[in-house]
C-alpha cells in the first residue's frame, strides 16, 4: 500500500516530446515478447474467424483481409516489462471495419482475441472500436514479421502490449468478459498505462 502511495503517476515526455507513462522507460529497439515458440504461419493458409455474438460469423482469409480498406496508426507500444517504443507506423484493417462486416449483436459487450499458439486476451468491445485500434500487417514500412505477429496481429495502442494479440485467427465477441492468458495470471484485467494498470496485486 505504500509504495503505492509513493510511486509517481505521472507522465513524462521524450526529447521529441511524445509522452512518456509512468514506471516506463523508453526504448528504440522493438523487443520481441512472447510466451512459448513463435508460430509459423503462412499467408497462404492464414485465416480469421469473426464468431460468437454477431450478425454474421465471417471467415477472412489474407486476399479478403488485404483487400479491405487500409488504415495507417502511428502510435506508441507499452509493454508491461516497462520498455516503450513511441513511434511506431502500423498498417492494416481497422478493428471498427471487421465489425463493420459481422455486426455484434446487442448484447456483445466485449471480446477474445484467439491466436495461432493457444494465446488468448480479452478486452471490451468499446476499447476495441476505437479508431486507432486494428489488425495489423505491416510495422514501419514493411510486412510485419513473424516474430512480432505476422501475418497479422492486433494493435491496441492504449493498451499494454500483452492486448495486441501476435498471429491472431480469432475474433469471438461475448456477453461475459472472459480474462485472457495474462489476465488468469496475474495481470490486470484493463491494463492501461497511463493508470500503470501492470498486476492485479496493485490492487493490494
Ligand atoms: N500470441 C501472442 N501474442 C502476444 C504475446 C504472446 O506471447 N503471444 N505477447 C504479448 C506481449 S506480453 C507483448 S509486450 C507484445 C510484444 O509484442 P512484440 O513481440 O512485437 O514486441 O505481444 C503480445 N502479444
Ligand atoms: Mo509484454
Amino acid at each position: 500500500m505504500m509504495n503505492k502511495l509513493l510511486r509517481r503517476q505521472t507522465i513524462t515526455q521524450d526529447q521529441e516530446g511524445l509522452d512518456v507513462p509512468p514506471g516506463q522507460f523508453v526504448t528504440e529497439k522493438f523487443p520481441v515478447l512472447t510466451f512459448g515458440p513463435t508460430p509459423e504461419v503462412e499467408t497462404d493458409s492464414w485465416q480469421l474467424k469473426l464468431f460468437g455474438l454477431v450478425e454474421e460469423e465471417i471467415t477472412l482469409d489474407w486476399e479478403r483481409l488485404t483487400s479491405l480498406e487500409m488504415v495507417s496508426v502511428d502510435a506508441p507500444f507499452h509493454c508491461v516489462t516497462q520498455w516503450s517504443r513511441l513511434q511506431n507506423t502500423w498498417q492494416g484493417v481497422a478493428f471498427s471495419t471487421l465489425m463493420g462486416l459481422a455486426r455484434p449483436k446487442p448484447e456483445a459487450k466485449y471480446v477474445v482475441a484467439h491466436c495461432y499458439g493457444g494465446y488468448t486476451t480479452n478486452l471490451p468491445l468499446s476499447v476495441l472500436m476505437d479508431d486507432d485500434v486494428l489488425l495489423a500487417y505491416r510495422h514501419d514500412g514493411e510486412s510485419l514479421s513473424a516474430e512480432h505477429g505476422g501475418p497479422v496481429r492486433l494493435v491496441v495502442p492504449k493498451r499494454y502490449g500483452w492486448k495486441s494479440a501476435k498471429w491472431v485467427n480469432g475474433i469471438e465477441l461475448t456477453e461475459e468478459d472472459v480474462p485472457g492468458f495474462w489476465e488468469t495470471r496475474g495481470y490486470h484485467n484493463e491494463g492501461d498505462p497511463v493508470k500503470e494498470e501492470r498486476f492485479w496485486s496493485d490492487l493490494g
